[in-house]
């Protein structure tokens, strides 16, 4: 069976700021509300925070040596706002810019493309204090300001940006949520999450504007983490009944983007809590993107159901189902070929990235010192077959970021859950590659499914 994937097809590796970097305090970096979060008693698993974590702002040479032994054509990190702008507007921090330049020079060095991520939720904590975060529009403006001076700080070397990473970790995990809480941890009614999701939304328009005009080749995407609905059966009738539920289900985040409006049966679910808006923000956020990012995490079955209303029902996880070490990730490797899938056929896309997908696995280390995280290779390698199967039906994916290269700070996890492909000792930031990195080294070399 040839399980190829098309020539060119890119390979990497994903982090983001405040998971990797530490050095909160170095060199004129302002605070974030991750800092302020982690630091507040009960927020994080453990009282863990990322004051250290990795250390790459002093480790990056380390780091982007042992990415050009792994040999992936690129790698996707996002910038800590308020490590370039300490108070999110204003003052900049030269020291900030000039380390984002030497990391992205050191990546080129290596041939390693530089897949920006702008907002991957450390906001600058001044923006909350001040304006009460994305509560406020002024922030999604003041987003626009620094995409800007990013996009014209490195666009002579960064062709690929972008703008948000995941709007519901930290619009609805942040402002309103029912499960996991992220910063800033508050609890809104229901009216002032979506006004947040529009604020974020708007904020994620106004920034591929900016960064077009600051950088004119710059191609801009996002990052989005969408529910993917996999039909129960592969039959006519479950697969169309899974795409209508993914743009449903999808309506207020990744359909909106792509079609420029809130989708009906959201506003109508919404009723008198319905966000305020213009006709002006939503053509901001419905700006042409170049591609869709997509990270692979969340899952849920769809079947046909003539007796709803809009056609189909919702299947619940049985608590048996199969899960990764941390037990929200469950093992649905079909969404790497459904979510592409559906994505170009609802809105004609036609560069679509995997832009993070990975799993925490327990790594238990052996006597010789070794990792042979076969589970993180297994959930890998099924989801790469998915996605290889996309790509032979013809369907535009264009390349894949494992998450994630580090072992890192996992947000209200701490570091209790592992997802990287190079393990971490973080008493002696000591860095050592797992089996699964082999894997994934050798996959990208052949560039087929191993
Ligand atoms: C993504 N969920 O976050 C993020 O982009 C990464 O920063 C993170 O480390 C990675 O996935 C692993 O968690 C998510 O609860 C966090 O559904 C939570 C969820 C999904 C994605």
């Amino acid at each position: 069976m040839n399980r190829s994937f098309p020539e060119g097809f890119l390979w990497g590796t994903a982090t983001a700021s405040y998971q990797v970097e530490g050095a909160v305090k170095q060199d004129g970096r302002g605070p974030s509300i991750w800092d302020t979060f982690s630091h507040t008693p009960g927020r994080v698993k453990l009282g863990h925070t990322g004051d250290i974590s990795c250390d790459q702002y002093n480790h990056y040479r380390e780091d982007i040596a042992l990415m050009k032994k792994l040999g992936l054509g690129a790698h996707r990190f996002s910038i800590s706002w308020s490590r370039v702008m300490p108070a999110g507007r204003g003052t900049i921090n030269r020291k900030g810019i000039d380390y984002y330049r030497r990391f992205v020079e050191g990546l080129l060095e290596a041939e390693i493309q530089p897949w920006v991520t702008l907002f991957h939720w450390d906001l600058p904590q001044a923006l909350q204090d001040d304006f009460g975060g994305w509560r406020s529009r002024e922030t999604s403006r003041y987003f626009a300001d620094y995409c800007s001076l990013i996009a014209s700080e490195l666009g002579d070397l960064v062709k690929n940006y972008m703008t948000i990473n995941e709007f519901v970790c930290f619009t609805d995990a942040g402002y309103r949520s029912p499960g996991q809480v992220f910063a800033p941890g508050e609890m809104l009614d229901i009216k002032g999450r979506n006004q947040v999701r529009h604020n974020a939304l708007l904020a994620h328009g106004l920034a591929v504007q900016a960064i077009r005009d600051a950088a004119s080749s710059a191609k801009v995407g996002f990052a989005e983490n969408p529910t993917i609905c996999i039909p129960v059966m592969e039959t006519e009738e479950h697969i169309s009944a899974a795409r209508r539920a993914f743009r449903e289900k999808n309506a207020h985040f990744l359909t909106t983007v792509l079609e420029g409006s809130y989708p009906e049966i959201y506003l109508e679910e919404q009723g008198k809590d319905a966000p305020d808006f213009t006709d002006e923000d939503m053509k901001t956020i419905g700006s042409p993107v170049d591609f869709v990012g997509i990270n692979l995490y969340l899952a849920c079955h769809i079947i046909a159901d003539p007796e709803t209303e809009c056609g189909y029902s919702t299947i619940e996880h049985p608590h048996s189902y199969p899960r990764m070490h941390a037990p929200w990730i469950k093992v649905s490797p079909e969404i790497a070929y459904w979510a592409p899938r559906y994505i170009a056929e609802l809105w004609g896309v036609n560069n679509i990235y995997i832009t993070e997908n990975g799993c925490a696995c327990l790594d238990e280390i052996d006597a010789q010192g070794r990792i042979s995280d076969t589970d993180r290779i297994f959930y890998i390698r099924n989801h790469l077959l998915q996605a290889q199967r996309a790509t032979a039906e013809g369907i535009p994916m264009k390349g894949y970021f494992c998450w994630s290269l580090l072992d890192n700070f996992e947000w209200a996890d701490g570091y209790t859950y592992r997802f990287g492909i190079v393990h971490v000792d973080f008493k002696t930031l000591k860095r050592t590659p797992k089996l699964s990195a082999e894997f994934l080294s050798r996959v990208a070399a052949a560039n087929r499914v191993l």
